[in-house]
């Protein structure tokens, strides 16, 4: 017998820049992604500009913009989340294949730049207000609850390169103005919101990318600045409609020490900190963990923090934890032959797990064990917003889509859940990762495929946007159907 509540949340995610397209239309204006190329697994998506002379140059991701350049859409490259897969134009009928796999609840972005094309408009474009409200209604007719992201990676480009982004103090109320907007306009009907996507990204990849003292400034500060706009907009969504939910999303990679040196278990331990309880604690519990201070101090950061600050992340503590799991990653301080590779993938292979086409280690357990862990810790209802595999799909001449791999793959997270539930954990909801498929937010692709319903559409941008059916989306269905109980 699962342990499912009978109105457990089923269902799916996706995220504005990743679903929609329609970077253009509509006075929408554009964000990072719409200046950023395709990737492949091993090869870094780049962002494109031209310098002050003319000359088209790239980026990679934590780059600086040379002086007097400006970010630019240049014609020699293809830019995935320009069309993405067309939500846009086709969310009635995505809407409606959700509703026939059975889903509860969507969990969708809504494009901050489609709402204030630069960021600092006083009001919102009524086009694009209008192009969620339906998609909202559509959700409703459906029966399907949103759960809306008001940041899914998408700060307007103009605040990114003329006010300085989120090293700018002043960003926090032009995002309050924006996440205002959206609980005034879809009041009754949104209950479940979520602030900001992964918002512990900016600290856990950033060894990754670089190591340096002003990286870590910049990161911890801009944390900052983004744990006071979330907490600053929780109090409006209560204060607008006191039955919104408002939860933080956290990337929830779980952790091992690769031995028991304990050298290891300690840097694992400080691992957790630093990538995942530094935001979940001021999130949750309002205020900065007790390490917060060695981490600053590792790096010398010096923070603009103030009292008023302190006072608003008490306040606007949020209502449930959510985050989104893939896998989990070994840390060591040892030296090792063995490292995995693929993006977003860290430290050295476990030899108990399997890897996907990507790098990432497939493991149930890592998110049972990540649900009793961080469920004993907060006391919050819980939700899993992400979760799936990313692989290829190979379409048969009859148009079918046979994708075991991926059913397997969901079915012992479901098996984990439930075995999170029978052990006392208040798990609410489970929306997969690309229930349609998406642009890949690390590479760029497309042929890093996560949907039940496949899209035609290729990493060239050539297709025809179709949508189709995979062996999946009729075992989903019968999993949400059975609320859990046939995994078969
Ligand atoms: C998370 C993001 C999503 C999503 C997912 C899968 O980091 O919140 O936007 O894309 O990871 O990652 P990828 O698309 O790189 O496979």
């Amino acid at each position: 017998m699962a342990h499912f509540s009978k109105d457990f949340l089923w269902g799916g995610a996706v995220a504005a820049n990743q679903w929609e397209g329609g970077w253009n239309l509509d006075g929408r204006g554009p964000a990072m992604t719409d200046v950023t190329t395709g990737g492949t697994v091993n090869t870094p998506r780049l962002i494109t500009y031209i310098d002050k002379d003319g000359n088209h140059g790239t980026l990679t991701r934590g780059q600086k913009l040379p002086e007097g350049a400006k970010y630019a859409v240049l014609p020699e490259y293809h830019y995935p989340n320009h069309d993405a897969v067309d939500g846009y134009h086709h969310y009635k009928e995505d809407i409606a294949l959700f509703g026939e796999m059975g889903f509860k609840q969507f969990r969708m972005s809504i494009s901050w730049s489609r709402l204030f094309p630069t960021g600092l408009e006083e009001e919102p474009v009524q086009a694009g207000v209008e192009f969620y409200r339906d998609m909202f209604k559509e959700m409703r007719k459906n029966n399907i609850e949103p759960l809306v992201t008001i940041w899914h990676f998408d700060t307007p480009l103009y605040l990114e390169e003329h006010c300085g982004g989120w090293l700018n103090r002043e960003t926090i109320d032009h995002f309050v103005r924006f996440a205002k907007t959206c609980f005034t306009e879809y009041k009754g009907l949104v209950h479940n919101w979520l602030t900001f996507n992964e918002i512990n990204n900016t600290i856990m990849f950033l060894s990754l990318r670089e190591n340096s003292d002003e990286a870590y400034q910049n990161a911890y500060q801009h944390l900052h600045y983004q744990f006071v706009a979330s907490a600053k907009a929780v109090q409006v969504g209560h204060a607008i409609d006191p039955t919104n939910q408002i939860g933080c999303m956290i990337c929830g990679i779980a952790r091992y020490p690769a031995t028991c040196d304990p050298k290891d278990i300690l840097a694992n331990r400080h691992g957790w900190e630093q990538n995942i309880f530094y935001c979940g604690d001021v999130q949750c519990k309002g205020e900065y963990g007790t390490y917060a201070k060695r981490l600053w101090n590792e790096h010398g950061v010096k923070l603009d923090i103030t009292e008023e600050d302190l006072e608003e992340l008490k306040k606007g503590t949020v209502d449930m934890y959510t985050f989104s799991y893939y896998m989990s990653n070994l840390i060591t301080t040892h030296k090792v032959s063995d490292m995995v590779g693929g993006n977003f993938s860290l430290g050295a292979r476990n030899e108990y797990l399997q890897y996907s086409d990507w790098g990432w280690a497939t493991d149930p357990i890592g998110l049972q064990y990540y649900l009793e862990m961080i469920y004993d810790r907060y006391h919050k209802p819980i939700m899993v917003v992400e979760n799936g595999l990313g692989a290829y799909d190979t379409v048969e001449e009859d148009g079918s889509i046979h994708d075991p791999f991926r059913i397997d793959y969901y079915r012992v997270h479901i098996e984990a859940m439930d075995k999170a539930l029978e052990n006392g954990v208040d798990l609410i909801g489970y929306t997969t990762w690309g229930c349609i498929d998406v642009v890949s937010a690390g590479t760029g692709e497309m042929r890093k495929r996560y949907g039940f319903i496949y899209v035609d559409m290729d990493d060239e941008g050539k297709g025809s946007m179709a949508r189709s059916r995979k062996d999946s989306f009729f075992w989903y269905k019968k999993v949400i159907a059975s609320n859990g109980e046939d995994l078969a």
